[in-house]
C-alpha cells in the first residue's frame, strides 16, 4: 500500500494552493457577501488546466486522472467552497456523463469546451416534487421530428445561470419508476429554456443555484446522451462520483477551518497565555486533526479506487457521509476556538461551518448515504 501522492499530483496540489490563496480567497469573503459568482476565477482555472483534469488529452482534458481533481477540489474548499462546487459540479455532474457516455460528436461539441472552460456545465435532476426520490421526476420529454420537446422544471441547480451546457433528466416514457428517464445535453441557448428563482442560501453564497425551466425547450435527437430510458442509471453513476467530489469540497473546508483554529488559539492570549495551552482547546485541535485526516483517507481512497477501474460507488457514498459530518463538526468547533470573535464575520470560520452544512446535503443527503451504504452491504 502506497500513501505517497505522485510527483505529478504534488505539483497540481502545490499550483492550486498557490492559486487559491493568490486568486481566490482574497475575494471570498467579500463575494460570499455579495452572493457574486466570479467568471474570471473559472476562466483562470481553465488556463490552469483545471476544468478537464480528469478526462484525456484527447477529450481536451489534462489526462491528470480523479486523485488529482479531488486535490483540487480540496484546494480550492480550503479557501473558498464556492469555487470548490463550482468546479466539481462541472468537472463531476456536468462533464463526467460527457466523457462516460457521449459519443465523439458530443465530445467535440461538448466536453472539449467544457474542458477547455470555454463552456461551464451543471447537472440538472432534481424537482420540486423529486428530491431523494429520483424516479418520481415530471419533467417529459417527447419526441416531435428530430427534436425533443421538453416541459418542466429542476430546482437547486449549482452552476444555475452561468452554465452555458446542462445535463437535463426527462421522462421519455411516461413509466412509473425508474424506466423512461433520458438523458439530454442541453445548451442555455436553446429556445424555451429560461432560468428561474435564484436561491438565497445559508453558505456556498458565491455558487449560484437556481431553477431552471423547459417550455416547449427543444432538442435535438442527436442531444440524448447514452441510450434512450437509461437515464435513471446515467444520473446514479454521475453521483457516485460527485459525492466523492463533495467529500473534497468537505475535506477542504475542514482544513482550512482547522489551519485558522490552530493560529488562532497560538495567538490568542486570555488569562496570561495562548488558549492553546488550555488541554480544553489543545484536544479539541487535536480531535479536529484526527477527523479531517480519516475523511481525507476515504476521499482519496474512492478517488484512488475510481481512478484504478475499480468499484466505487460505495466508497464514495461513506466519504462523502463522513467527509460532510466531519466538516460539519470541525467547523463547529472552529467556531468555538474563536469563541465570540468566531461568530462575527471578521474571521473566516463562520463562513466555513455555513459552508459546510451544505455538504451534508447536496448530491444525496447522508440519510440517502446511508440508505446507499446499507443497500451494498445487504445485497446478494
Ligand atoms: N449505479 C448504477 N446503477 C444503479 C446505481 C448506481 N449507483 N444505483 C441504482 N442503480 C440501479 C439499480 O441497480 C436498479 O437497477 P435494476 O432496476 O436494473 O435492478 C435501479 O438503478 C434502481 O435502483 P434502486 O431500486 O436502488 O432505486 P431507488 O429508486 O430505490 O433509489 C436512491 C435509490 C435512493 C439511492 C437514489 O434515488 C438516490 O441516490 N437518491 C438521491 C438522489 C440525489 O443524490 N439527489 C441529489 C441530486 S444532485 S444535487
Amino acid at each position: 500500500m502506497n500513501f505517497q501522492l505522485t510527483d505529478e499530483q504534488q505539483m497540481i496540489r502545490k499550483m492550486v494552493r498557490d492559486f487559491a490563496k493568490q486568486e481566490v480567497e482574497p475575494t471570498a469573503a467579500i463575494r460570499d457577501h455579495e452572493e457574486r459568482f466570479d467568471r474570471e476565477i473559472f476562466t483562470k482555472m481553465a488556463e490552469l488546466g483545471l476544468t478537464g483534469l480528469p478526462w484525456p488529452e484527447e477529450e481536451g482534458g489534462a489526462g491528470s486522472g480523479y486523485v488529482s481533481y479531488v486535490l483540487a477540489v480540496e484546494e480550492l474548499s480550503r479557501v473558498c467552497a464556492s469555487t470548490g462546487v463550482t468546479l466539481s459540479a462541472h468537472l463531476s455532474l456536468a462533464s463526467w456523463p460527457i466523457h462516460k457516455f457521449g459519443n465523439q460528436e458530443q465530445k467535440e461539441k461538448y466536453l472539449k469546451p467544457l474542458a477547455e472552460g470555454k463552456f461551464i456545465g451543471a447537472y440538472a435532476l432534481t424537482e420540486p416534487g423529486a428530491g431523494s426520490d429520483v424516479a418520481s421526476m415530471k419533467t417529459s420529454a417527447v419526441l416531435d421530428g428530430d427534436d425533443y420537446v421538453l416541459n418542466g422544471s429542476k430546482i437547486f441547480i449549482t452552476n444555475g445561470g452561468v452554465a452555458d451546457v446542462y445535463i437535463v433528466f426527462a421522462k421519455t416514457e411516461s413509466a412509473d419508476g425508474h424506466g423512461g428517464v433520458t438523458a439530454f445535453i442541453v445548451e442555455q441557448s436553446f429556445a424555451g429554456f429560461s432560468v428561474g428563482k435564484k436561491e438565497e442560501k445559508l453558505g456556498i453564497r458565491s455558487s449560484p443555484t437556481t431553477e431552471v425551466r423547459f417550455d416547449q425547450c427543444r432538442v435535438p435527437k442527436a442531444n440524448v446522451l447514452g441510450d434512450v430510458g437509461a437515464g435513471f442509471k446515467i444520473a446514479m453513476q454521475t453521483l457516485d462520483g460527485g459525492r466523492n467530489g463533495i467529500a473534497a469540497q468537505a475535506v477542504g473546508i475542514a482544513q482550512g477551518a482547522l489551519d485558522a483554529a490552530v493560529q488562532y488559539a497560538k495567538e490568542r492570549k486570555q488569562f496570561g497565555k495562548p488558549i492553546a495551552t488550555n488541554q480544553g482547546i489543545s484536544f479539541k485541535l487535536a480531535e479536529m486533526a484526527a477527523k479531517v485526516e480519516a475523511a481525507r483517507l476515504l476521499t482519496y481512497q474512492a478517488a484512488w479506487l475510481e481512478e484504478n477501474n475499480q468499484p466505487y460507488g460505495h466508497a464514495s457514498a461513506i466519504s462523502k457521509l463522513y467527509a460532510g459530518d466531519a466538516a460539519m463538526e470541525v467547523t463547529t468547533e472552529a467556531v468555538q476556538v474563536f469563541g465570540g470573535y468566531g461568530y462575527t464575520r471578521e474571521y473566516p470560520v463562520e463562513r466555513y461551518m455555513r459552508d459546510a452544512k451544505i455538504t451534508q446535503i447536496y448530491e444525496g443527503t447522508n440519510e440517502i448515504q446511508k440508505v446507499v451504504i446499507s443497500k451494498g452491504l445487504l445485497k446478494g
